[in-house]
């Protein structure tokens, strides 16, 4: 395997200006005629040999100018054709025979289920033919398929289809052009025999988008919200960002057997059925979602991604970032904007704080990598998209706005950087970005400290920042970190407008003056920057924030910091081998004020008494007693449900009355709250709650309240739950997305046998290895699901997953990559935990081969 750095950066040798790919798809294999034109770069190094990238496929011939070459003109080994000396502008012809049907690494084409389709992104289409597989090389795409008109009636590639016909003996072809530039990772081709749901969209313009969802057949009627969701988004990026979708078709394929969400390959898509289908029989509110989110980031690539790409895959975040962050703006314009944004800031202290605190931290842009698969990764992806708020808070969004909108005419039809991204930026705003460009040069996450001193009607407010060590930087310079800063009287009025403290050295001082008493300070409000913050309210300035603070994450913040207090206490006494300590009566009060008076989101009243996650709590320590903090949890979750046992039978009886399903925030925030009403109930095995959740389980008119009565029923051993657990079973038998649910559902069930239920889920025939869906569900959902059971004290949950892995790596590295990386944090956690863990993951580096999976693990036992 070998590293790449972003240093060593060199443009290409030879462009190609025009790809011309005859696919000739046959019952087994796939042959593959590529022609390219291809020149000379001016830019480019004067190489003599060319080096295309290739592998995993069958080299049938080789020409130049229509002469075949011999066999010293070239050089063709595992990863990549060589040719010798080639002349400054000529026709290459590559031929190759691909195999698909045996293709389990779902990248290049490959098989899912009786569809035939690709996923190039990262360095897919070197599986497909030799080329030089790298974003910067960008050419126009003419693309020709041939396969059996009865096996596959529809095929599909980027562009415009414009040309169809016989091929004679039962054969079909089309044939389909791409008017726009395009690297290689957003090529797609689909055939198969598939259903479409079809609609269109008219541009502010007057263009009319011909929009089509195909699935396999019998899933169409799970696909409308799928579309409205596109529908949606266009409008969105029109009314937002005026940007218009520039060609007259934009499809979607949604197939079963994918190892991400979805891929944004140009006007043809290809998504995970998991990110499509949404019906409210069989996918919850968070399906919903999820569906609509997903679609919209999808569509928004087409700017922020393919008309402008990026020059390398360290830039992977100058299409990423800014797409999520596009995503996470749209998000919070269709839903509970408080409770979105909540989700967000989750995300990113729960996922990708512990990210760049592990062995795998790394910048938002890489400065090296072994497999560009691992580095798809939540710091790319989300701390990228915080980079990109970040530039927009100090802008302001319509000057954001008009600076994206300069980036993209800038560079339309360039493969760039994020230095361009950041260039545009300024040059657009005025912004000076110089430090604030560290943020993606730095990994790790800033502390921020807050001291405050009050002194007759002055306060000092003191904030000081540092970043801990990662691997390969171990000294960071300060960062440029705006802090959003409101102040707070007693009575919880604001007493100073929100204002943005910009922290750009250790330690800065910003006096409030005229102050009739000490304030309350919100710290952090909306999460202006991706930093821990070190603040510590008393329990009274907490409660105070809670009721009355007008930015909903600082409400939920302090909610989520006085059970953490709690929490703390609870882990370390039990830890020391101590009972675990009663809350405290001002948590008590906090709680009871709260639900006498709910804020009108009824989310965001469900987030605020949702406790802090096994994850969240684990970050306030050093190493993490997993077990006490499971303990912890369950123990106060229990004091809670005692304590307000009455107002929760409230909150679930209120819910009764509910009329048909309908995805809108409103209804969805009511049933967040029944289904916290359930969770709490369940905490307690209170009277009555059986029934009526397995009641639910069998009467619920959507699969929200279903799920939510199987997750209250889950840990409590007994008929009620056998029950439920089976006819789920036997009812959604044919929906593999809803059986997901069930897998997931017994993975993260808590028994003394859960190791063992999981093992056995593994050779049932509702499971299926080779479906990443399958895998995440029920491997994931045990080690991310299930604290107790992955941790066991015998080691079994370490060995089920590393020995999983070991199996998963010959089939699909790419996923089992991924699985690996849940065992790398055991630095993270106590002893004797993370000797084992450890021990597990050396286990794991025994068994893999693929560079991916040994990526992750070097970088897991690295010293
Ligand atoms: N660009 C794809 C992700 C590709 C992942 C390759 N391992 C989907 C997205 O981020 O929109
Ligand atoms: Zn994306």
């Amino acid at each position: 395997p070998q590293r790449k750095y972003r240093a060593d950066y060199q443009p290409p040798a030879w462009l190609i200006d025009d790809v011309e790919l005859d696919f000739d798809i046959g019952s087994a294999q796939t042959h593959v005629r590529a022609t390219h034109s291809v020149r000379r770069n001016p830019e480019g190094p004067a190489a003599e040999d060319w080096r295309l990238d290739g592998r995993d496929m069958t080299l049938v011939s080789v020409a130049i100018d229509g002469r075949r070459l011999g066999e010293s003109e070239y050089t063709c080994g595992d990863s990549a054709l060589v040719l010798h000396g080639p002349p400054e502008a000529f026709t290459l012809t590559v031929e190759t025979r691909i195999d698909p049907e045996h293709n389990l690494s779902l990248e290049g084409l490959y098989r899912s289920g009786d569809i035939l389709c690709t996923q190039c992104e990262a360095t897919g289409f070197s599986r497909i033919t030799y080329f030089p597989d790298r974003p910067d090389v960008m050419s126009r795409y003419v693309t020709r398929i041939t396969a059996d008109a009865q096996a596959h009636p529809v095929l599909l590639s980027n562009g415009d289809c414009v040309e169809t016909g016989s091929a004679g003996a039962g054969r079909h072809y089309a044939v389909f052009e791409d008017p726009f530039v395009k690297p290689c990772y957003l090529f797609a081709l689909v055939a198969g025999d598939l259903g479409v749901l079809r609609d269109s969209h008219t541009t502010p313009s007057g263009r009319t988008i011909d929009l089509r969802l195909y699935t396999e057949h019998g899933n169409e009627d799970q696909c409308a919200h799928a579309m409205a969701s596109l529908k949606q988004a266009m409008v969105w990026d029109e009314a937002t960002y005026g940007l218009e979708y520039d060609l007259d078709s934009y499809a979607i394929v949604a197939v079963g057997s994918f190892n991400m969400g979805a891929m944004e390959n140009k006007s043809l898509n290809v998504f995970n059925t998991a990110c499509i289908f949404a019906a409210p029989e069989t996918a919850t509110d968070d399906d919903f979602a999820l569906v609509r989110d997903v679609v919209a980031h999808e569509y928004f690539h087409n700017y922020t991604g393919n008309r402008v790409t990026c020059r390398d895959w360290f830039q992977l975040s100058l299409k990423e970032g800014l797409t999520v962050h596009r995503e996470h703006q749209f998000a919070i314009d269709q839903g509970s904007p408080g409770v979105t944004r909540i989700e967000q800031v989750r995300a990113i202290r729960e996922v990708q704080f512990p990210e760049d605190a592990g062995p795998r931290a790394h910048p938002v842009r890489p400065e090296s990598y072994v497999e560009m698969n691992n580095f798809y990764t939540i710091t790319v992806y989300h701390k990228g998209a915080e980079l990109i708020r970040m530039m927009e808070a100090m802008a302001g969004r319509d000057a954001f706005i008009a600076g994206v909108r300069h980036y993209l005419a800038k560079h339309d039809g360039q493969a760039v950087t994020i230095e361009d991204f950041v260039v545009a930026i300024e040059e657009s705003t005025g912004l000076d970005l110089a430090q604030f460009r560290r943020w993606y040069a730095q990994a790790g996450t800033p502390r921020v400290g807050v001291q405050t001193d009050y002194r007759e009607g002055a306060l000092a407010l003191t904030l000081t920042q540092s970043t801990p060590a990662t691997p390969g930087q171990p000294d960071k310079a300060a960062f440029d970190i705006p802090v959003s800063v409101a102040l707070f009287d007693e009575a919880g009025r604001m007493v100073r407008e929100p204002e943005v403290l910009r922290l750009d050295t250790a330690q800065a001082e910003w006096c409030f003056d005229g102050l009739a008493g000490e304030p309350t300070v919100s710290a952090l409000r909306g999460f202006t920057a991706p930093v821990r913050l070190d603040h510590a309210p008393d329990d009274a300035a907490l409660a105070r924030l809670m009721a009355h603070d007008s930015d909903p994450v600082c409400r939920w913040d302090a909610a989520q910091s006085l059970f953490l207090k709690t929490l703390v206490a609870g882990v370390a006494a039990r830890s020391g081998g101590e009972a675990l300590p009663e809350p405290s009566e001002r948590l008590f009060e906090a709680i009871a004020h709260l639900l006498s008076n709910p804020p009108a989101d009824r989310a965001l009243l469900a987030a605020m008494l949702t406790l802090p996650s096994v994850a969240r709590i684990g970050e306030e320590f050093d190493a993490i007693d997993i077990h006490a903090v499971c303990a912890a949890r369950d123990h106060l979750k229990q004091a809670i449900a005692t304590r307000f046992l009455e107002e929760f039978e409230a909150l679930r009886a209120d819910h009764a009355a509910l009329q048909a399903y309908v995805f809108d925030v409103e209804e969805a925030g009511r049933r967040r709250v029944f289904r916290l009403a359930l969770d709490y109930l369940a905490a307690v095995d209170a009277p009555g709650l059986r029934e009526c959740a397995l009641e639910l389980s069998r009467t619920a008119d959507n699969m929200t309240d279903r799920m939510a009565a199987l997750e209250a029923l889950r840990d409590l051993p007994g008929e009620a739950r056998d029950t439920a657990l089976a006819e789920f079973a036997e009812r959604w038998a044919d929906y593999p997305l809803v059986m997901d649910k069930w897998l997931r559902l017994q993975a993260g069930t808590r028994r003394a046998d859960s190791v063992e239920q999981v093992t056995a889920l593994l050779d049932d025939a509702r499971f299926d290895f080779t479906n990443p869906n399958r895998v995440r569900a029920l491997l994931g959902g045990f080690a991310r699901g299930n604290p107790a059971g992955f941790h066991r004290a015998d080691s079994g949950g370490y060995t089920l997953i590393a020995d999983q892995v070991v199996r998963l790596d010959a089939l699909n590295p790419q996923l089992a990559a991924a699985l690996a990386g849940l065992l790398t944090p055991w630095r993270r956690h106590a002893e004797p935990e993370a000797s084992a863990m450890r021990a597990a993951l050396a286990r794991v580096g025994e068994g893999v081969h693929s560079d991916n999976t040994r990526e992750i693990v070097e970088a897991g036992l690295a010293e």
